[in-house]
């Protein structure tokens, strides 16, 4: 295994995220594979660790001022033994390979505990949606889908949104490719309503998250009613995650974007929720602005460079990270330890440094990892494609009881899968596991190819 992993640093020394996301599966499987030597013989390791395909492209577009630029497109085809790839689309500057490679790697085991035919994938752009204009948006969107289009299909691959994606460009970028196809069909998912989108698909990653952690107080007898929550992020996640907190009577005490963070003492109500959707999601405006408008709130600029983020070092009970990957280095969770915190769920796909689960997994934390906790968009976007191919949309109802029905599941599924290995109560040996099975028997059915 150590073999393993050394091969995939020097073949790609720069794929930090990827090598980091590879080395938590691979100690979590270490037990299977001691119980089924056949997976040695099939190189099952070395098979789930290498893309089935990798695209990567140029993307030319034109500013409003008659400017080009250039961007690099990406899409992973990482595993589709039990279904199509899917997964998210993400626009941010910060996009590399290593990056969309570990996404389509956590994908991967994710999309196999959502117990929906769907197979793994990731894609992006180091393209950022900020402080551009619609019709700039459009443009790189328009320019992007021109070249993915001959790599996707709905039974194919079928992307969606991430972090710099949502409805809009999902639109863009549908539009795009009925136009280059003639076809309409449900080739991504996310979609506005009135034309093939599902009801919940906006709020389901952030519902998830919290029936999810929902399900691990309930191991110890306890609900969300009263809780005190960090919040990071607010974007489509810790919107909608904010929202289901507060449905149940819980308080959420904090927000951020990339520059900095609020604490808002009295909690977030509907009303403030609202203005920060509209904020966002309409007017596109930065987070300090929250704390413009209602006095009582603290707004907190932070230092990328800083060595943790005092987001984190607040009194709580529960931490649900909400933005993107590392943002909880070992500091960060020796904080949120000392604070009292004691549920970490992962909205965020592996906001958690090594470190930093090392920490929570010791101290016997409820923690929820990303690909068990935040499988609720996904799982969602699979019943989308579900009411596609049937040409029917389901009502809101049905589809919230879907979700809460497969979030439970998982939760299920962890913890049976850790408790068959030995590792009672530990989220993340029960997701890797049982994600990991599912697929490799798939892959061993269907021979090598
Ligand atoms: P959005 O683009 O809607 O929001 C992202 C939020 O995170 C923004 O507040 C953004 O701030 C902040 N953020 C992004 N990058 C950084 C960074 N490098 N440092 C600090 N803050 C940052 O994305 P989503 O809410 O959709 O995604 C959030 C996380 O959830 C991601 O990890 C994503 O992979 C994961 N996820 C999303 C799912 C979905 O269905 N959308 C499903 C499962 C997981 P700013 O505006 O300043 O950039
Ligand atoms: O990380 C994720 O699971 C997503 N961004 C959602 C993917 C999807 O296909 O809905």
């Amino acid at each position: 295994m150590e073999q393993i992993v050394e091969k995939i640093q020097s073949r790609d020394p720069e794929q930090y995220e990827f090598h980091q996301a590879v080395e938590e599966v691979m100690e979590s499987v270490r037990p299977v594979l001691d119980r089924n030597p056949e997976y040695r013989q099939q190189a099952v390791l070395e098979r789930i660790t290498e893309p089935e395909r990798v695209v990567m492209f140029r993307v030319p577009w034109m500013g409003d001022n008659g400017q080009v630029h250039v961007n690099r497109g990406f899409r992973v085809q990482m595993n589709s033994a039990i279904g199509p790839y899917k997964g998210g689309l993400r626009f941010h500057p910060s996009v590399n390979l290593g990056i969309i490679k570990f996404l389509a790697f956590e994908q991967v085991f994710k999309n196999s505990l959502t117990t929906l035919a769907m197979g793994g994938g990731k894609g992006g752009s180091d393209f950022d949606p900020k402080g551009k204009s619609d019709n700039e948006v459009m443009r790189f969107c328009q320019s992007f889908m021109a070249e993915l289009f001959r790599h996707i299909g709905p039974n194919t691959d079928v992307p969606a949104g991430d972090i710099g994606v949502g409805a809009r460009e999902i639109g863009f970028l549908f539009g795009m490719y009925k136009k280059l196809r003639n076809e309409f069909t449900g080739v991504l998912t996310g979609k506005s309503l009135n034309w093939g989108g599902s009801l919940i698909r906006p709020e389901a990653t952030g519902y998830g998250v919290v029936y999810f952690a929902a399900e691990m107080l309930a191991t110890r007898g306890e609900r969300f009613a009263g809780k005190t929550c960090l919040v990071s992020g607010s974007g489509n996640v810790a919107q909608f995650t904010t929202e289901k907190v507060i449905e149940l009577g819980g308080k959420v005490v904090t927000l951020s974007d990339s520059s900095g963070y609020i604490y808002d003492e009295e909690g977030v109500d509907r009303d403030k929720l609202a203005y920060l959707m509209q904020l966002k999601n309409i007017r596109r405006g930065r987070i300090s602005e929250y704390a413009e408008k209602y006095s009582g709130t603290v707004y907190v600029p932070v230092d990328p460079a800083l060595d943790h983020n005092p987001l984190w070092d607040h009194k709580a009970d529960c931490a649900l990270p909400s933005a993107t990957q590392n943002e909880i280095n070992g500091r960060d969770a020796a904080n949120l330890l000392k604070n009292g915190v004691y549920l970490v769920c992962e909205g965020a796909n592996m906001p958690s440094t090594p470190e930093a689960i090392d920490q929570f997994i010791d101290a016997k934390l409820l923690y929820g990892p990303g690909k068990a906790a935040n499988a609720g968009g996904v799982a969602v976007s699979g019943l989308e494609m579900a009411q596609n191919s049937m040409r029917l949309a389901w009502p809101r109802d049905e589809v919230d009881s879907r979700l809460k029905h497969i979030m439970k599941s998982i939760h299920h599924t962890c913890l049976d899968a850790a408790h068959t290995y030995g590792a009672d109560g530990n989220y993340v040996a029960g997701a890797n596991i049982a994600g990991f099975v599912k697929v490799v028997n798939a892959m061993l059915d269907q021979g090598l190819v």
